[in-house]
């Protein structure tokens, strides 16, 4: 399975320290957050952190887009260094164009969808994107509330996967604890995000989480 810290919920005081333990204990990538006050009511990180992240480490960034009109920003992102660029349906009316968009800088697509969105508002645009990201939390904060009812969307995104032949990876983002990772690992997600709920603040170090965590999967 594929492990990433939302980097959002990291100490950003000790930030290359941060990074360093995360790297050692076996993260697969790093999970960035970009929110524009507007698409949420929240703002987070922004291009230069990513361009200093890309100096701390070798891994894949993954970057989530929580803003309004993203087309407009990709080349940026892009340039910055991204590896993965989610963007939101609920964002933008031209998501294929800018799925397509992405790909042009040999960067992953990500489509990932609100909780309000349905599975099947976004079959149309799976052939675009090499991975759909399910939000399990209302997007905009850390440690939100977890809602049940969008683990049904990671078995119908698995079925549709099946059907159309298609080698997507399905990822979760939201309120992610060992035990739902688990869960939804066997509904088919290979890919989840990792904040407040499963890695940061805890009293065992990220080395013992990680390494639990990639033995049970
Ligand atoms: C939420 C954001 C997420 C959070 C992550 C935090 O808007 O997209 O990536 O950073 O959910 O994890 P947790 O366990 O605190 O919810
Ligand atoms: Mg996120």
């Amino acid at each position: 399975m594929y492990l990433t810290p939302s980097l959002m919920c990291a100490d950003w005081c000790n930030i290359g320290a941060v990074v360093a333990e995360l790297e050692q204990s076996g993260v697969d990538g790093f999970h960035v957050d970009i929110m524009d006050g507007v698409f949420v009511d929240n703002f987070a990180l922004g291009m230069q952190d990513i361009m200093a992240l890309k100096q701390l480490t070798q891994k894949p960034l993954d970057i989530h887009l929580m803003l309004q009109n993203p087309q407009k920003y990709i080349a940026q992102f892009a340039e910055a260094g991204a590896d993965i660029i989610y963007v939101h349906p609920e964002s933008s009316h031209y998501i294929i164009r800018t799925l397509q968009q992405i790909r042009t800088f040999g960067v992953k697509s990500g489509i990932a969808i609100n909780p309000e969105t349905t599975v099947s508002e976004i079959v149309d645009y799976l052939e675009y994107a090499d991975l759909v990201m399910v939000m399990t939390v209302t997007p905009g904060f850390s440690g939100g509330t977890y809602l049940d009812f969008t683990e049904r969307k990671v078995a119908q995104l698995t079925k549709h996967k099946a059907e159309l032949g298609l080698t997507l990876e399905i990822f979760v983002d939201g309120a992610l604890s060992e035990e739902r990772v688990q869960r939804l690992h066997d509904f088919g997600a290979s890919g989840f995000v990792l904040g407040t709920s499963a890695l940061f603040g805890k009293s065992e170090s990220y080395l013992e989480i990680i390494t639990r965590m990639k033995a049970n999967g």
